[in-house]
């Protein structure tokens, strides 16, 4: 059994369409939504699909998209899924590309939803994000030696024998460099690592999360994790 991990914080339209989707066009995979107590009551009117296979967390005391995506991935291990996918809520992740990054674990231990792998595949993002994206996975790339063209992508899957390996309740990151320490700790344990290209489109409904405390984390944990492992 296969399980998908999305995480969600104000996204009720876009987030009750995606799951019905993925339902549909990816049958027999569990849904595990987590979502921090949205004041849109995005977790309720998910839960209220009603949808089979379908897991809704929300946490009460808790926020941040790394801790909700790691605590989806303990409660799909709880479940005894064999891989691990994570995407987002908004559409930026094509649910129809679903099922090829999931295949992609078929000989790795991780597969990443790459934007870019032969050029640059985003559609409708402004240039400024654009570079700044571009910009983040050249820094991560310098500082850990990464060997993926695109670090920081939420689109994945795992295979579970290198979840259980790696010891999630450790994990530092609460914000988006949440990717990076989790392919940082997965090339220390030699893990497999594959790229599958995906087409990556700016979110349909809502608005960004993406705020300072995140941006800050993102330029130190790098360093943070480099120097922890000497
Ligand atoms: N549970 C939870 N989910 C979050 C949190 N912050 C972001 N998310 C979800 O994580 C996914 C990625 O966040 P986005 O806001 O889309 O980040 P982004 O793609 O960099 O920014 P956009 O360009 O605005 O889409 C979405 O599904 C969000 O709803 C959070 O604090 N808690
Ligand atoms: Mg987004």
């Amino acid at each position: 059994m296969n399980a998908v991990v999305i995480p969600t914080y104000n996204e009720a339209k876009n987030a009750s369409a995606l799951v019905k989707r993925i339902h549909s066009e990816v049958p027999g995979i569990v849904i595990i939504v987590v979502d921090d107590n949205s004041p849109d009551n995005t977790g309720e009117i998910v839960r209220r699909l009603g949808i089979p296979q379908l897991h809704v967390l929300v946490r009460k005391d808790a926020r941040g998209y790394g801790t909700a995506v790691r605590d989806g991935m303990l409660k799909a291990l709880e479940l005894g899924a064999e891989v691990i996918a994570t995407m987002d809520s908004d559409f930026s992740h094509d649910p129809a590309a679903l099922a090829s990054v999931i295949d992609g674990t078929a000989r790795a231990d991780v597969a990443i939803g790459s934007r870019y792998v032969n050029g640059v595949r985003i559609l409708n993002w402004p240039m400024k994000r654009l570079l700044l994206s571009i910009f983040a996975n050249v820094y991560v790339r310098t500082i850990l030696g990464l060997p993926a063209h695109d670090c920081t992508s939420g689109f994945r899957a795992y295979r579970a024998e290198l979840l259980k390996a790696m010891n999630l309740k450790t994990i530092r990151s609460n914000g988006y460099s949440f990717l990076v320490e989790m392919l940082w700790r997965a090339r220390n344990r030699r893990a497999r690592l594959k790229e599958v290209p995906i087409i990556f489109e700016e979110r349909r409904e809502g608005k960004s999360k993406m705020g300072g405390a995140v941006i800050r984390e993102s330029i130190f944990m790098p360093w943070k994790l480099r120097l922890a492992r000497r």
